[in-house]
């Protein structure tokens, strides 16, 4: 049995889709981040960051990253076809597309939503957050031209695990206001993704709503 330590609509959000979607056997803990769950003792025994998600396997050991838990289930649940398997050619832009979303995007949102890591200067908050949207919304325009020529998903026609993550980073919208409005096709894929029977269970465990302009 999985357990995956989580968060309404955190990281973890990622990965539980992942879980959903393979149909693996999992359980559920909630580390509630609103009171401050991530910095207890408890949660810093499993992952001393004090970052979620985290999750146990079955065999025991935690593994946290939201990519590295949605990879791992993929390749443990192959019939849930998540991800081009090694030798198919569409498994390097896979990957490229999870490390990107995973290494370049999210850490934008994060500087944005924890500004205080960047600077020492109090002054200096807005211009990060500023600069933290700015990178933000280059970004989605890129993926949106990508999705654009050779969507619907990342990979074209084909769900993948990067999908769920992207869908994921889409719903963060305070670092960038009207996601949706301005990129339609990252619009037109989370409607695809959001529409997934697994999807929609956890996204309402998650409080996510549906995909509005
Ligand atoms: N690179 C990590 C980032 C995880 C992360 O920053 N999670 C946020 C929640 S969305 C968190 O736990 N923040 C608490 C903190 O950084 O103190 C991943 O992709 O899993």
């Amino acid at each position: 049995m999985y357990t995956l330590y989580w968060s309404h609509n955190s990281a973890s959000i990622a990965a539980h889709y992942c879980l959903e979607e393979a149909g693996a056997e999992y359980d559920t803990v909630l580390v509630d981040m609103a009171e401050d769950g991530h910095k207890k003792p408890e949660f810093l025994q499993i992952n001393p960051a004090g970052k979620l998600p985290a999750m146990r396997l079955p065999e025991g050991g935690i593994v946290t990253e939201c990519a590295a838990i949605s990879l791992l289930i993929a390749d443990r649940f192959p019939q849930a076809d998540l991800a081009p398997a090694i030798d198919d050619p569409r498994r390097g832009p896979f990957l490229m597309w999870l490390f990107h979303l995973n290494n370049t995007l999210q850490p934008a949102m994060l500087r944005y939503y924890y500004p205080d890591r960047i600077t020492t200067e109090a002054s200096g908050i807005g211009g990060v957050k500023e600069k933290a949207k700015e990178e933000i919304a280059m970004l989605w325009s890129r993926i949106d031209a990508h999705l654009a020529k050779n969507g619907p998903y990342l990979l074209g026609d084909r769900f993948s695990a990067a999908d769920a993550l992207l869908y994921m980073l889409s719903t963060w919208q305070e670092c960038c206001p009207e996601t949706y409005r301005r990129f339609p096709s990252v619009r037109r894929l989370a409607e695809k993704v959001r529409a997934r029977p697994a999807i929609a269970r956890v996204a309402e465990m998650n409080e996510v709503g549906p995909v509005v302009a």
